[in-house]
């Protein structure tokens, strides 16, 4: 099926849209946001309910996306890829042309899975990480003074940073209260050494993640942490694990106390459910909530499979983006939890949807006629609002809001002030800006008016639990995932971070031949002139 799909272009929902994007819905209009819409307007799944009454949209688009979806095979591609077509590609082009199984690390709680040979990969990785957190938590595996580990330190970047952060912080409740994790990520020196200043490294485990193994900032911070320990008369060998890609220069058990494998049909941005995130969670949260996670997040791949985009919440979000973004032109989307637990959530998201779907050129190699990928940002509620959410509400910029909620909170640690508890007032919050941004306000002092009609929708779950944060991981992967497909782009390379780097190497060897102080601007010119001239 691969070289039989259709640009978006090319599709007869796409000139139906163009034309209804002419006379979007107005949200502000005296009757528009009816009950029967509110009620109507919800997407219900296992987990999560997506509300989109404030989206700008009616049944006659939403049945033009749904064409849309069908003419683009967004779902059969979807399929595709969980069964391990090499869609990482561009014809005609050399590529990394290798199949994306990120679905496959999770794919472990049904008796068959959609892609046999990754799935018995990530099932044995899997078992390794048990036995090896078994043997720490029996006191098989201690320091060399015969005490237990109680610190992790997860040194990575980018994939194998992001997204395993902002996990472990949305799920710190859930986390071991003796056991601590550090996160070491730029190679900025001072990363490296707020954390070796704060951790106990006798005590602690130092986990390299790098599936190239090569990666710059990564190596440089295992030398530092490697030098610390040796410094305080400690064996690295016996304190650092690693994560890393079969037969990449890190591939050396015995430099490593343990050593988990990642495999190159998964992408870094997609590969917190892999041992990327999975040794990091597992210590930090226990294996049981790290099965907890991998299965939500296994079911909502299948919930993805669903065709119809009324009862997909991944499809759905996907397509009502691209209404947003290709049709309505926001090119801006802020994704708003409103959670403290999901504070480095957008951050992750930044990079799994700008890194994946922020190209200009098609599968077939031909120049995109379109926008791609939107530009993604944003910060949890409530704080967000004392912030930027001047410019949501009366800014020239139009911006597509994703709000996330939940119901309940976490910990269930809140005290009834004001006749509302806390949790109460955050979702009262949610709903407010919710509102505000779709039905707006007049008044006679235009500095007090609100335009109102700016598209939102709400993500709303019960709780944030394990489950449902591999849900909402898998939700978000998907809506990228079918995005890229709907635009006709490899949302699986990332050719667009390469020149930086060659850059930066070349820029050091200049630095080190001008070592004088003032000389970074020659060093720059240098450098500049041999790519000018070449
Ligand atoms: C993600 C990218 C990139 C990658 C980092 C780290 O999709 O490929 O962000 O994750 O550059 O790479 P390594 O894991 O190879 O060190």
């Amino acid at each position: 099926m691969s070289e039989e799909r259709k640009s978006i272009t090319e599709c007869e929902a796409f000139a139906k849209l163009r034309e209804l994007a002419k006379t979007p819905i107005d949200l502000t209009a005296s009757g528009v946001l009816s009950p029967e819409r509110v009620q109507s307007f919800c997407c219900h799944g296992d987990v999560f309910d997506l509300l989109y009454s404030c989206q700008r949209v009616t049944n006659e688009v939403l049945d033009v996306l749904q064409e849309l979806s069908d003419e683009c095979l967004l779902v059969e591609q979807f399929q595709e890829m969980r069964q391990g077509a090499v869609l990482n590609r561009i014809q005609n082009f050399p590529s990394e042309n290798r199949q994306v199984l990120h679905t496959a690390c999770r794919d472990l709680f049904s008796e068959k899975s959609a892609c046999e040979f990754a799935a018995n990969q990530a099932q044995v990785e899997l078992d390794k990480l048990k036995v090896f957190l078994a043997e720490l938590e029996q006191g098989k595996i201690r320091n060399e003074k015969g005490e237990s580990f109680h610190t992790l330190i997860h040194v990575g970047i980018g994939g194998s940073d992001l997204g395993p952060r902002s996990i472990y912080e949305a799920l710190r409740a859930y986390a071991d209260t003796k056991r601590t994790i550090h996160f070491i990520s730029n190679v900025d020196p001072d990363d490296s050494a707020q954390v070796l200043a704060e951790a106990d490294l006798s005590r602690s485990l130092v986990l390299i993640v790098s599936k190239s193994g090569t990666t710059l900032e990564t190596l440089a911070n295992e030398s530092i942490v490697r030098k610390a320990l040796t410094d305080v008369g400690l064996d690295p060998n016996k304190h650092c694990l690693s994560v890393t890609g079969e037969s990449s220069p890190m591939d050396n058990p015995d430099r490593y106390l343990r050593s988990f494998y990642m495999y190159d049909y998964i992408g870094g941005r997609y590969s917190s459910t892999s041992m990327v995130g999975a040794v990091m969670l597992g210590f930090g949260i226990g294996y049981e909530n790290l099965l907890a996670f991998l299965e939500g997040a296994n079911s909502l791949d299948n919930a993805a499979g669903e065709k119809d985009i009324r009862k997909n919440a991944a499809l759905l979000s996907a397509l009502l983006g691209v209404w947003n973004h290709t049709f309505l032109g926001m090119s801006t989307v802020a994704v708003l939890p409103y959670s403290q637990a999901l504070h480095r959530f957008p951050a992750h998201l930044q990079q799994c949807d700008m890194e994946s779907n922020g190209k200009s050129v098609q599968r077939n190699g031909e120049a995109l006629q379109i926008k791609s990928g939107p530009i993604v940002w944003g910060e949890p509620g409530t704080n967000g609002q004392h912030a930027f959410y001047q410019l949501l509400h009366q800014g020239t910029e139009d911006v597509a809001v994703e709000f996330i909620g939940f119901r309940e909170s976490q910990r269930g640690k809140d005290l009834i002030i004001q006749k509302s508890s806390s949790q109460q007032k955050l979702v009262a919050n949610l709903l407010a800006q919710s509102m505000a941004l779709a039905i707006g306000k007049d008044d006679a002092n235009p500095n007090k008016r609100f335009p109102g009609n700016r598209a939102n929708s709400i993500l709303l779950a019960e709780k944030l639990t394990p489950h449902v944060m591999g849900a909402l991981l898998a939700l978000y992967e998907a809506k990228i995932v079918f995005q890229g497909f709907c635009w006709n782009i490899n949302s699986f390379d990332q050719e667009g971070v390469q020149l930086g780097k060659k850059l930066a190497t070349e820029l050091l060897e200049a630095m080190g031949k001008n070592k004088e102080k003032g000389s970074l601007a020659d060093a720059f010119l240098n450098v500049a002139e041999m790519h000018s001239q070449s």
